[in-house]
């Protein structure tokens, strides 16, 4: 209920009646006083202290005056930071914090008085979102941020962003007084092995450059990351060749660095060497050009989970890497909440407060979803622990801004914040004109489905109980008109909703990235009216209508299938899914159920069967267990696994599937070599009696005849009595 409230007041505040009554600003100030009386901006401005002050600022500054049409009253615009002329006589309000400022306005008066030229900077950011319709409410805010880092990394596997992406990214961390933008796209060659050590062709190194000089005037460190772990040797040569990419790097003008070694195996992992290569890079690198911000790593070990597989990696860190080394970590897994409890945990080892990298909304891991739902599960006190905190995004650079939104919100002022109304905001924001629109299809997607991280999240959240109910209901043979209603209803908004976002023209860039995923969530709305339409026919015995509603709802899964072998067609998990936790379950749930009474009752015999994937992970391997299983047309494939995966001895992964069939051919990849002397291939159609399969191996690819053999379960199991470390990065099955 209270949800509810908060949301219809939001929602109001995205049209311009509420819009001129609220004051709005995000991130949330520390302190914000909204007083009685606003101040026309269309007026005589004159700026005090300009030439002192931080020329980013005083540009945007200089660009919001410039709407103003001058016909007002006068008004002087008193900016600077601490210790300048202009902003003398208030020295005293400007908070100590780093990145902190001072900002009033007041009758004929605006100051605008930062702790740094940051917060200068800052200062002018929360002006402009107070600039509404030519007004400025009078107001007095005491404002700075609670985390010191605060930003993205992009980190994920996939196509990276593109440059003009990034671009357009940069001045959104602007907006949204997020200071860092880590720089680590997994498929860029040139950051990790293969071609770390080489510098960029020239296009890219132009590139580069141009995001430096965009990160700098939009207030954000540009942290350029390298990935060497996977193939670096121990020797001088290649800590040398690394010191020579970075001194590249700084040439066109990076002056923040990191450094990654997670999702490695072999030599690389070695902490002590880790170390010293870092130290060296501190030393005779990062310190001796006195202008780089402190270097920041990535562990190998960079969450609690796997801390078993090198329990002293963390220590050695902690005691042997320069204190001013800032270390990354993702929580208590992978994909994991940050708690104060698991932060304490972390900071005790490292002797030092952990910098997050949380991993969401990255879907490198789960391809065929979007997350655009609320950010939930960072505990408020775990904010005071950090020494940054930073988003790993999805592929998708502007349906990402909807989380990102609000991860600047919570870094900043952890305190205050409140996860629902800030993704309100965010939504209203970013498509003002189709906000109610863009809420829908995001309050419908925001689950992950099964994964490998095991993570999942709320989805359709204030439809779940009627939902529930309904179905509950159904099953009993009677149901709440009520609840029909209200299930009908939003089962048509999906639709109107996905109509109107791929019509929309505000933000052309965010409707191309989410097209595929509209084209499903139409169908997935259809298919839910069609489907109650079902159930209402079933108890009203119009045979006519039911025979009608079955025949479109039959359509609506083909149209849904050829989509999904269509769109987003990548390598991880193609296609899309959509509303999967709540509506579409429903839909497909009250289909089978309607067509199986219907035949009961009528001696018809309808097929029931809704297309699904019916298989499952069948695996020992803890980062497998929860893998889904896809299939596209003949093949069956388990969902690769990013990291490293290790193989204890008699450990498995594999699947198993819905019943018997007849198997053609196997094929995995590893990614690494010499698998053949500990991997076996074999299949087996009751889980106890089981058959090898011969397979060959080319380089880190295995495959293998199958030559029609039954099974149900196929698996690749550890047979030698070490543990080893691979990557599963395909295991796909073809049948007869
Ligand atoms: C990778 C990251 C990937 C993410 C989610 C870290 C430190 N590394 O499991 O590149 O995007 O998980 O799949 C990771 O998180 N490995």
């Amino acid at each position: 209920m209270r949800i509810r409230i908060i949301c219809m007041a939001l929602c109001l505040m995205c049209g311009h009646w509420a819009r001129a009554q609220a004051v709005s600003v995000s991130p949330v100030p520390q302190e914000m006083q909204v007083k009685e009386g606003k101040l026309n901006f269309s007026s005589d401005i004159q700026i005090v202290g300009s030439e002192a002050a931080s020329p980013y600022a005083v540009e945007r500054l200089k660009a919001l005056c410039g709407k103003s049409t001058g016909n007002g009253g006068k008004i002087d615009i008193y900016i600077g930071e601490k210790g300048d002329k202009a902003v003398r006589k208030y020295a005293k309000a400007i908070p100590q914090q780093p990145e902190g400022y001072y900002l009033l306005v007041e009758e004929g008066t605006v100051v605008l008085a930062g702790a740094d030229e940051r917060g200068t900077f800052y200062a002018v950011q929360t002006l402009a979102q107070l600039l509404q319709d030519g007004q400025l409410p009078y107001v007095e805010i005491h404002d700075y941020p609670a985390v010191r880092f605060r930003g993205v990394v992009e980190g994920f596997y996939g196509t990276p962003w593109s440059h003009e992406a990034r671009l357009r990214q940069l001045e959104f961390y602007g907006q949204n007084k997020m200071n860092t933008y880590i720089y680590g796209p997994k498929d860029d060659p040139y950051h990790r092995t293969p071609h770390w050590r080489e510098p960029y062709p020239e296009q890219e190194a132009r590139q580069i450059a141009e995001l430096a000089t965009k990160a700098k005037e939009n207030a954000v460190d540009f942290v350029w990351a390298i990935h060497p772990g996977q193939d670096i040797k121990w020797n001088t040569l290649d800590r040398d060749l690394l010191l020579a990419k970075f001194e590249k790097m700084y040439r066109l003008g990076v002056r923040s660095f990191a450094v990654f070694f997670d999702d490695i195996s072999g030599e690389g992992t070695d902490p002590s060497k880790q170390a010293d290569l870092l130290n060296y890079v501190d030393e005779h690198f990062v310190k001796a050009k006195g202008d780089v911000t402190p270097l920041i790593m990535c562990p190998t070990i960079y969450n609690r989970a796997w801390e078993r597989h090198l329990p002293d990696y963390l220590s050695v860190l902690g005691e042997e890497l320069n204190p001013s080394i800032q270390i990354m970590w993702t929580g208590n897994s992978v994909v994991s909440d940050i708690t104060v409890e698991g932060v304490e945990w972390v900071n005790a080892r490292i002797n030092r407060q952990a910098y997050i990298w949380w991993n969401f909304p990255v879907t490198d891991y789960v391809r065929d979803h979007l997350l655009l739902g609320r950010i939930y599960g960072l505990e408020t006190a775990a904010g005071t622990r950090i020494a940054g905190f930073t988003t790993n995004p999805m592929e998708h650079p502007e349906a990402s801004k909807i989380a990102i939104y609000s991860i600047a919100d919570y870094a900043w002022n952890p305190q205050q914040f409140n996860s629902v109304a800030s993704w309100k905001r965010a939504v209203c924001t970013l498509l003002p004109g189709d906000a109610d629109a863009l809420q829908v299809f995001a309050d419908h997607n925001s689950d992950l489905g099964a994964n490998g991280h095991g993570y999942r999240r709320e989805e359709s959240v204030e439809i779940q109980p009627v939902a529930e109910r309904f179905w509950a209901d159904c099953r009993n043979g009677e149901y709440a008109r009520a609840d029909y209603e209200a299930l009908y209803d939003e089962y048509a908004k999906m639709v109107e909703a996905a109509d109107r976002l791929a019509m929309n023209e505000e933000d052309s860039l965010l409707v191309a990235e989410i097209t595929p995923w509209l084209y499903q969530f139409s169908i997935v709305g259809k298919s839910g009216m069609a489907a109650l339409e079902m159930a209402k026919a079933l108890k009203e015995k119009d045979e006519a209508l039911f025979m009608r509603k079955y025949r479109h709802l039959q359509a609506l899964q083909k149209q849904s299938y050829l989509l999904n072998q269509t769109y987003n067609q990548n390598s991880g998990q193609p296609g899309m899914k959509t509303a999967s936790l709540v509506m579409q379950p429903l839909a497909d749930s009250l289909f089978a159920l309607s067509v199986a009474r219907f035949n009961q009752e009528t001696g018809a015999r309808l097929d029931s069967r809704v297309y699904t994937s019916p298989h499952k992970s069948y695996s020992s391997l803890p980062q497998c267990t929860n893998s889904a299983v896809r299939v596209r047309a003949n093949q069956i494939y388990l969902s690769p696994v990013l990291e490293v995966v290790r193989w204890e001895a008699g450990q498995y992964a594999g699947m198993e599937l819905e019943r018997n069939v007849a198997l053609q051919k196997i094929e995995a990849d590893l990614g690494v070599e010499g698998v053949a002397d500990w991997l076996r291939l074999e299949v087996s159609s009751d889980g106890n009696q089981w058959q090898e399969i011969p397979f060959t191996v080319s380089k880190t690819v295995l495959k293998a005849d199958a030559q029609g053999a039954n099974a149900k379960y196929i698996r690749l199991l550890n047979k030698s009595s070490d543990s080893h470390e691979a990557y599963l990065r395909k295991f796909i099955i073809t049948r007869q």
